[in-house]
């Protein structure tokens, strides 16, 4: 759209946190996206819509144009960024972390493997974490369920994302070392931030205020 800002967001954890936020500042959904099938929605401010996509395609749809902005995990940032989009702010919602865990030992003791085998969906990440300490990770990346990997002898440790520990804990995991917290970012296309400066500075400071308050 020439004039309008395309937003995109994603469905679950993201969206959640990203309604009450849109509504905060003014922008409301002309249809519920928790309930609608619909994937691109217009919304209450004239121009604005929102595009609901997968999180991990978040960036892709900003950095392509198709969204003018949009709502990215930190994580997804870190796995796949390319400098190829503004990172704008920490929009401070869908927080979580990124951590290794391991089994719980009964004796307590630590026995790493020299060369641990990793399951991770963030292979760019835990590589770049254990090459940095000088370990030689073999890195297996899985799609989900993460935390069946140990259990199942596929990996020694995995690297994921923690909120309550709730999901570590029912599977005897533990948490060895915090890699980064996480939380949503605004990040924007470069060249929409040129062309359409005024409606989407509009936006972000409404949300700066918002995410400040
Ligand atoms: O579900 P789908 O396959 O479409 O994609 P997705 O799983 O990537 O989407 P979704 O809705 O799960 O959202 C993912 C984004 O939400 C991530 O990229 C993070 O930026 C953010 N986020 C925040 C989280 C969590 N918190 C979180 N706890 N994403 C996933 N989790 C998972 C975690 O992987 C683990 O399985 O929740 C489980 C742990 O929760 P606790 O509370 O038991 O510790
Ligand atoms: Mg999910």
């Amino acid at each position: 759209m020439k004039n309008g800002v395309t937003i995109a967001l994603s469905k679950g954890r993201i969206l959640e946190d990203s309604l009450p936020l849109l509504r905060r500042v003014g922008i409301v959904p002309n249809e519920d996206p928790t309930e609608s099938r619909r994937l691109v929605l217009d919304t209450n401010e004239p121009g604005v819509r929102l595009v609901i996509v997968r999180a991990t395609d978040v960036p892709t749809y900003v950095r392509y144009g198709a969204a003018d902005i949009g709502f990215a995990g930190k994580d997804v940032l870190l796995e796949s960024g390319d400098g190829e989009l503004y990172e704008l702010f920490d929009l401070g919602i869908a927080r979580c972390r990124l951590v290794v865990a391991e089994p719980r030992r009964e004796d307590g003791a630590g026995h790493a493997p020299i060369r641990p085998r990793v399951a991770t969906k963030y292979p760019n990440i835990a590589h770049r974490f254990f090459a940095a300490r000088g370990v030689q990770a073999d890195i297996v990346k899985l799609y989900g369920s993460m935390e069946l990997a140990p259990i199942v002898g596929l990996a020694d440790r995995i690297v994921d994302l923690v909120s309550s520990g709730r999901t570590l804990q029912a599977n005897g995991l533990v948490e060895v070392d915090q890699i980064t917290p996480v939380s949503a970012w605004l990040v924007a296309n470069k060249a929409a931030m040129k062309l359409k400066h005024e409606a989407i500075t509009s936006i972000m400071g409404r949300l700066e205020l918002a995410v400040r308050a």
